[in-house]
């Protein structure tokens, strides 16, 4: 069965699991809003896209002078779920020392280290500079930093006021952020700038992250650059009003490799002015081993933008704007543009997600190789584009009669997609994708009955 949204947020907060770790190296922390983003233009907006993509180039150039990932930039085909991502489920670890307004917890923050769990009394925490977090504020894996809400989700809120967001990872490894609702910021929730690596956001709420109004910038709630191996799990993205530019993400990210983003509730995510732009989900510019998985994405402009239109050359060192990863079991639904569109990737899969009620095709756009794309409900046909049909193996998936057809569902309109007892077109008719899709979005285990279903319910 697909949880519900609050069921999903109303997890207890976890603490770190102990990941890998690496040393990449550094590169500057952008300007405000880094400019180092494609706009979200959509397909059926070509001449603006191809307008937009050169001057957004040129910027990223002008930001970035390090290439950052080259000794870590192999293909890979992993798309499994990575062994260094443990389960979250360990208790959370007992406070070293507990703050309870914006100056201590900004003193504190700079005690951080192995072992340290700053945890944050029940309040609002207005910070007068953002919380700087360099390389000797790092954890260990088997000793991460944590900073938690000390009485669990729901009872702080970090607010990053006028500051440019409200934490900055600008080298710090094995940090956790735990329970936070974040807020205020003029531009993102969470930066993360290498050499940081090994981050982990969980059980957050994380809304409202643009107190400016400087539209030609980047806004994005949870935003990162070349820095590897980080978990978003079980955190819950919004925001309340349209933003006044065309260039918003939930969580964006540039040259990242071995992310993890999963079970998270993201909304929202639109520009004022519709059909522009708002991406709830976009790795691009060199990212890769991608795992989006188990997230419910609805209401935004584009649901996952898997790849894009960054510089993947400049900062990854390779052509591809994204290479393998996963994007499974992902429910989205209600987007003004596309559910899932995949641009310039190679060595991914798309599997078992559901699609309804979005505004335009999924597509697979500008280049591919190696892509599958198996077993997932679409809203639309799958649109190849830009010749990339000969590049993709899809196959078992099942197209609704019309975008928001919910015969197959319990209840669509009120945002449940698990299968109904009768959606025979989609219980048992998958393919085995056993090695590449071993749960469904609640986390139960495939196959049950006589095979794979389709979609991100597993009935
Ligand atoms: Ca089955």
């Amino acid at each position: 069965m697909l949880r519900s949204p609050a069921h999903s947020l109303s997890l207890s907060v976890m603490t770190l699991a102990a990941i890998a770790c690496s040393n990449p190296p550094s590169a500057a922390d952008g300007a405000p809003g880094d400019g180092a983003d494609a706009v979200d233009v959509r397909a059926d907006t070509i001449l603006r896209e191809d307008a937009i993509e050169p001057a957004d180039v040129a910027s990223m150039d002008a930001v970035v002078t390090d290439t950052g990932v080259s000794a870590d930039t192999g293909v890979s085909m992993d798309t499994g779920i990575r062994a260094d991502v443990a389960p979250s489920d360990a208790p959370a670890a007992a406070c070293s020392e507990t703050v309870s307004t914006a100056a201590e917890l900004q003193a504190a923050a700079q005690r951080l280290g192995p072992g340290r769990v700053l945890c944050l009394a029940p309040g609002r925490y207005v910070l007068t500079a953002r919380i700087s977090l360099g390389a000797g504020r790092s954890g260990t894996a088997m000793a991460p930093a944590v900073i938690r809400a000390r009485d669990g989700r729901g009872t702080v809120t970090v607010d990053g006021a006028n500051n440019e967001e409200a934490f900055f990872f600008s080298g710090a490894t094995f940090v956790a952020l735990e329970g936070l609702l974040i807020t205020g910021g003029q531009y993102h929730g969470v930066k993360l700038d290498p050499p940081s690596a090994d981050i982990v956001v969980r059980d957050c709420e994380i809304t409202d992250t643009f107190n400016g109004t400087d539209a030609s910038s980047q806004l994005s709630p949870i935003k990162g650059f070349q820095v590897p191996r980080v978990l978003v799990e079980r955190t819950r993205i919004r925001f309340s009003r349209r933003w006044i530019g065309n260039n918003i993400q939930g969580i964006d990210c540039n040259a990242c490799p071995s992310w993890t983003v999963r079970d998270n509730e993201i909304s929202d995510v639109r520009a004022m002015v519709g059909g522009t732009s708002g991406t709830a989900i976009q790795f691009k510019s060199g990212s890769r081993d991608t795992v989006i998985e188990r997230n419910v994405l609805h209401d935004s402009f584009i649901g996952i933008s898997f790849g894009g239109f960054g510089n993947p050359m400049g900062w990854s060192g390779q052509p591809w704007e994204h290479v393998g990863g996963v994007v499974r079991n992902n429910v989205i639904y209600r987007c003004e543009d596309a559910g899932i569109t995949v641009l310039y990737a190679r060595d991914g899969r798309i599997v078992n997600n559901t699609l309804w009620g979005n505004g335009f095709t999924p597509d697979v756009r500008r280049m591919a190789m190696n892509l599958r794309y198996q077993n997932n409900i679409l809203d639309r046909a799958l649109n190849f584009r830009d010749g990339t049909m000969a590049a993709v193996m899809a196959a078992n998936n099942l197209v609704l009669r019309s975008p928001t057809d919910g015969a197959l569902f319990l209840g669509a309109m009120r945002g449940d997609f698990h299968l109904a007892p009768g959606a025979s077109t989609a219980i048992d008719r998958g393919m085995s994708l056993a090695s590449d899709v071993m749960d469904d979005i609640d986390r139960e285990a495939r196959p049950r009955g006589a095979g794979f279903d389709i979609g991100a319910d597993e009935r």
